[in-house]
C-alpha cells in the first residue's frame, strides 16, 4: 500500500481509518475521498481530500489517476436502518458504487477493501457461533447489498485477478465519530446519555445479542488484513471478525459499574428490532484469527472503561 484512497472518509470507521493510515503510510499517500464538503478539523488538516462519491465513476477515476492509488478502502455505505427506509438508495450507493470501485480497481491495478457486515446474515442463518460459510438468506436491503459485494468480490478476484479483500463487520463502538442510521448504533449513544443524562431509552429489547467491536480493532482488523501474506488467505473475502457479544442488559451493567446511578429502560423500535432479530447472536471468527492472525485487544469491559474516559472527557469540554 503506497498511495491509499478511502471511500466515505468522514462516515464512522473512515474518518478513524483515514488518520490512522496517515500516521502509518504518511500524510500525502492517503486521499480522504468525500460526497460534497469536508468540515473543518484533523481529516481536512492532516492530507489530501476530494470529492470522490462511489456513484459517479468519473470523480474516482479522476481521484485514481492523480494520486497514482493503488489500494481504495471502500468505506462509502448506507447502514441498515437507513437502507431499510430507502431500499433503492441503499442498492445504488451498496452496489453500483461498488460496482463502479471494483471495475476502477481492475482497471488501474488497485487493491480493494470492502466491508461486509454481520447484516450479510439473516434469519435462516445458524445464530450462534455462526460458521464462516454457511446459509446468507438477508431479508434486509442492507443484506442483500452487502451478500451482493461479498459475491462481487469473490468474483473480481477470481475472474481479473483484483486483489480484493474484506471482513464482516460487526456493531462497531466508537467515541469519535457517531454512527448514522444503523441497528447497532444503540451500543455507541448509551454511552453518552449515561455520561451526560445517568439514563438511556434502548431501542433494542432486552436478550437481543449482537456481535460487537471496538473502534481501534475494526481499524487494526482492516489494516492488517490488507497487510496480510495473500497466500495465507484462502477466504480473501467477508471474513467474520468479532470481539465480543452482548445484549442491552449486559452492556448497561457494564456501564453501571463506572456509572452506578445508570438507569436504562426500553422503548423498542420495531423496525431496528426486526433487522437486529434477522443477524446472528455471535459470530465464529476462526477463519480470520488462522489466515490473518486476527486478535482483537478490546472486550467489553475494557471497551467500556475507555468509552466512558473519554466520553467524560468530551462531556466535561462541553463537546455535546
Ligand atoms: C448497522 O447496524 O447497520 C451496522 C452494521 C452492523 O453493519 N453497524
Amino acid at each position: 500500500m503506497k498511495n491509499i484512497l478511502v471511500t466515505g472518509s468522514v462516515g464512522q470507521i473512515g474518518s478513524e481509518l483515514t488518520l490512522e493510515l496517515r500516521k502509518r503510510y504518511g500524510s500525502d499517500h492517503v486521499v480522504a475521498g468525500i460526497r460534497k464538503t469536508l468540515p473543518e478539523g484533523e481529516l481536512k488538516e492532516s492530507g489530501p481530500y476530494e470529492v470522490a462519491d462511489a456513484t459517479d465513476p468519473e470523480q474516482i477515476t479522476a481521484v485514481v489517476k492523480k494520486y497514482k492509488i493503488d489500494t481504495i478502502f471502500h468505506l462509502a455505505a448506507i447502514l441498515s436502518a437507513v437502507a431499510e427506509k430507502y431500499p433503492q438508495r441503499g442498492w445504488d450507493v451498496g452496489v453500483n458504487g461498488l460496482y463502479n470501485v471494483l471495475e476502477i480497481a481492475r482497471e488501474y491495478n488497485c487493491a480493494l477493501f470492502f466491508p461486509s457486515s454481520i447484516g450479510a446474515f439473516g434469519p435462516t442463518t445458524p445464530r450462534d457461533n455462526t460458521p464462516q460459510d454457511t446459509i446468507q438468506r438477508p431479508n434486509t436491503m442492507y443484506g442483500v447489498t452487502k451478500v451482493t459485494g461479498e459475491l462481487l468480490c469473490d468474483y473480481y478476484y477470481k475472474r481479473f485477478g483484483v486483489d480484493t479483500r474484506g471482513l464482516r463487520y460487526p456493531g462497531i463502538i466508537s467515541n469519535v465519530t457517531l454512527p448514522g442510521g444503523g441497528t447497532t448504533d444503540y451500543a455507541v449513544e448509551i454511552f453518552y446519555d449515561a455520561v451526560k443524562h445517568g439514563k438511556y431509552v434502548c431501542p433494542l429489547s432486552k436478550g437481543t445479542f449482537l456481535d460487537m467491536m471496538y473502534m481501534p480493532d475494526a481499524i487494526e482488523a482492516a489494516i492488517l488484513l490488507m497487510e496480510a501474506d495473500p497466500s495465507r488467505l484462502k477466504h480473501r473475502n467477508a471474513f467474520n471478525v468479532t470481539a465480543m457479544s452482548f445484549d442491552p442488559e449486559i452492556l448497561a451493567s457494564a456501564i453501571k459499574k463506572h456509572l452506578p446511578g445508570f438507569e436504562m429502560t426500553y422503548d423498542v423500535d420495531p423496525d431496528k428490532q426486526a433487522i437486529a432479530d434477522s443477524w446472528p447472536n455471535s459470530m465464529d471468527d476462526s477463519a480470520a484469527r488462522e489466515e490473518w492472525g486476527w486478535n482483537p485487544r478490546y472486550d467489553l469491559d475494557s471497551m467500556t472503561t475507555d468509552m466512558i474516559e473519554k466520553i467524560r472527557i468530551k462531556h466535561e469540554k462541553g463537546l455535546y
